[in-house]
């Protein structure tokens, strides 16, 4: 059995998608970022960095992961699945899963930040974000016309970078054009275990359609950027 303790978030969904896509048995526990609950001492105890997600496993004396990359790579090397064994193709897994870590993830993060949480319209900040976040985009699209998925098979790294372009709309940024990335997010929104994922702790679809949740989200995330 595994603890997840997460928030309905890109990183947090990239745990919760792993463990369905692997079929692992979890118990979550609600964060409530919003609130502060990442800063309690005990929350802290399994996350120095007070951000979610993170795992225990008490199959393995407890074994406590944080950050939301080292959790794929932890329970695709525990079950031997969605990673191959070979150096060359993991390695082609591990390049595409940091280029969400250090790149898609970081930039949609601050052009939600500037586009939706802060108070005051930077506009240089909100087109800094949000062009990055596109040629990301558009990187992602090239390798998906040359590729099914994003390394040789379906992966940890499609999932990883799935989580995160899904959410496109709540950060602003075009996927006009991108035809590869359409097909691959079409393929991978139709993945039964990717929809149980993405509804863990609990499902938020109606945000971007519903404008005044939309406002009251941005409004408590605010709050938690103030802490
Ligand atoms: N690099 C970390 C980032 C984790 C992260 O930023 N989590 C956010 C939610 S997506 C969080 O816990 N935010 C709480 C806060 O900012 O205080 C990872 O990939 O796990």
């Amino acid at each position: 059995m595994i603890d997840l303790y997460t928030a309905p978030t890109p990183n947090g969904h990239k745990a919760s998608c792993t463990l369905e896509e692997l079929g692992l048995t979890y118990d979550t526990h609600v964060v409530d970022i919003s609130s502060g609950d990442q800063h309690a001492p005990e929350f802290r105890a399994l996350n120095p960095n007070g951000r979610i997600p993170v795992i225990v496993d008490r199959d393995a004396a407890d074994f406590v992961v944080f950050e939301s990359g080292a959790i794929m790579l932890y329970l695709a090397e525990k079950t031997g699945s969605l990673l191959p064994a070979d150096a060359r193709g993991r390695s082609r897994v591990v390049q595409w899963l940091m280029f969400q870590m250090s790149g898609i993830g970081p930039m949609m993060g601050q052009a939600n930040v500037f586009y939706r949480y802060f108070p005051e319209k930077i506009q240089p900040a909100i087109d800094r974000y949000q062009h990055e976040a596109r040629r990301l985009f558009e990187v992602l699209d090239t390798r998906l016309g040359e590729s099914e998925w994003l390394a040789d098979d379906y992966s940890i790294a499609d999932i990883a970078n799935w989580c995160w372009v899904r959410t496109y709309k709540w950060s602003g940024v075009s996927r006009d054009g991108l035809e590869n990335l359409d097909r691959w997010l079409g393929v991978l929104n139709q993945r039964p275990g990717l929809q149980r994922g993405v509804a863990v702790p609990f499902a938020i679809e109606s945000l971007i359609e519903d404008e005044q949740a939309a406002a009251e989200f941005a409004s408590r995330a605010r709050n938690s950027l103030q802490r």
